[in-house]
């Protein structure tokens, strides 16, 4: 028995609460919880103690491997035809004057800023404009991938999707296909919210449900993509709502395994409709990562998106569960940053990516972004890491 596994066994077999002790114990033996379940640890359970089983999990799936990957996003336009309440960024297609729309030509020029650096991925995801359709994307992968064949095309949440596809009168499947062919390979976590309708119509009314969130997810796998989830926490859900959520991704990881990883995406309340609505705490998110690593367990990875969470508590939450940070971003989004987070131009060396993840006695490991190991930093000598870290 390892002295962590010895401590965390203690802090189980001596827990005072028998209904905690019991999830301990499920937990150990690896054994999936069950719905009531998620929603005690939510109502009962300790950050201390919730956390301590988190991140027994983590290292029994990943020791201390710790992945970011080299990326940057596109963000196509800022002007939508939706109006989620908790947004930002958008702009309503009527103040279209508010916002900005990209040329295709403007989105392979941001692409060409990287010639030469080892970035391995694009994160293209934005607004819902009504005359950004499917061929105009179609055209947009197809022009990235010839300048650069060798860049990871991950974009699209279902939301733009779905308007796509319902606009161009074809399938979900042959949608994708199509984008598939064109060069997307593997689709972001967005548009999830909070599947549940008593929350979905109160703060995306307009948009793709649950259902069609889903189906596109699902197709994606059929497909042979795999695919992110997420979910918008920490606003008026209830913790019943979170555990429905995980519930659903988690029996549809069940049928298809195709989730990568999953990303809570903590609501902030900057300059948007639910700007009266309190932002959680510290504690709080901690406390959502240890679950979602608890109650997910057929998700391989969790990842703390640190524009949004900020860098400190994004290397915090790698005590808690949390596998994965996301990537160098380079200042290329707007969403989060126009929502008052505290990151307000985004951007990490990978040299300070790795510190981050070794500041806290975790082994940094530069991924792509279907987990496939670029490198492992704690096995790479200083000299190495210095000439990574002048090329981005
Ligand atoms: O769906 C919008 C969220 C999402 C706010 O797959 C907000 O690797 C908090 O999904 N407060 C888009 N969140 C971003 C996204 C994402 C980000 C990073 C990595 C990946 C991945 C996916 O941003 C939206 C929405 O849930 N969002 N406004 C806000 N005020
Ligand atoms: Fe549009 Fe997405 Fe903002 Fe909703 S979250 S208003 S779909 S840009």
């Amino acid at each position: 028995m390892t002295e962590k596994a010895s401590t965390v066994e203690k802090l189980v077999s001596t827990c005072q609460n028998t209904d905690l002790k019991r999830i301990g114990e499920k937990v150990l033996n690896r054994q999936r919880l069950s719905f009531d379940e998620g929603v005690f640890l939510f109502e009962e359970a300790s950050l201390s103690y919730a956390g301590a089983l988190a991140n027994w999990v983590r290292e029994q799936l990943h020791g201390d491997k710790t992945y970011f990957n080299r990326n940057f996003h596109i963000e196509p336009t800022n002007i939508c035809v939706f109006s989620c309440n908790f947004c930002s960024y958008s702009r309503l297609y009527a103040h279209r004057e508010e916002g900005w729309e990209l040329s295709s030509k403007e989105m392979v020029d941001i692409v060409k800023k990287y010639d030469g650096q080892p970035v391995t991925e694009v994160h293209i995801v934005g607004g819902v404009h009504p005359k950004m359709d499917l061929n105009f994307f179609i055209n947009v992968i197809k022009e990235i991938k010839s300048h650069r064949p060798g860049l990871h095309v991950k974009g699209f949440t279902p939301v733009e999707l779905d308007y796509m596809f319902r606009k161009a009168k074809v399938s979900t499947e042959e949608g994708l296909k199509r984008m598939q062919a064109a060069g997307l390979q593997s689709l972001p976590g967005g548009g999830a919210e909070i599947f549940h309708p008593q929350v979905r119509q109160q703060i995306c009314d307009d948009k793709v449900d649950a259902e069609g969130w889903l189906h596109i997810h699902k197709t994606a796998h059929a497909i042979g993509m795999q695919t992110n989830a997420t979910m918008l926490y920490g606003h008026i859900e209830k913790f019943w709502h979170r555990i429905d959520h995980m519930e659903r991704l988690r029996q549809l990881q069940d049928e298809t395994g195709g989730f990568n990883t999953f990303i809570p995406l903590k609501f902030r309340n900057g300059d948007n409709a639910m700007s009266n609505v309190p932002e959680s705490s510290v504690v709080e998110d901690m406390r959502m990562y240890a679950i979602a690593r608890l109650y997910l367990d057929n998700f391989p990875h969790l990842k703390a998106y640190w524009p949004m969470l900020g860098r400190q508590n994004a290397q915090l939450a790698l005590s808690f569960g949390v596998n994965d940070i996301d990537g160098t971003i380079d200042d290329t989004t707007k969403i989060y940053s126009m929502a008052g987070s505290e990151e307000q131009k985004p951007t990490m060396s990978t040299k300070e990516l790795v510190n981050l993840i070794k500041q806290v006695k975790r082994e940094p490991v530069e991924r792509d972004t279907l987990y496939n190991v670029i490198k492992n930093y704690n096995l790479v000598n200083t000299e190495e890491q210095e000439i990574d870290a002048h090329l981005n």
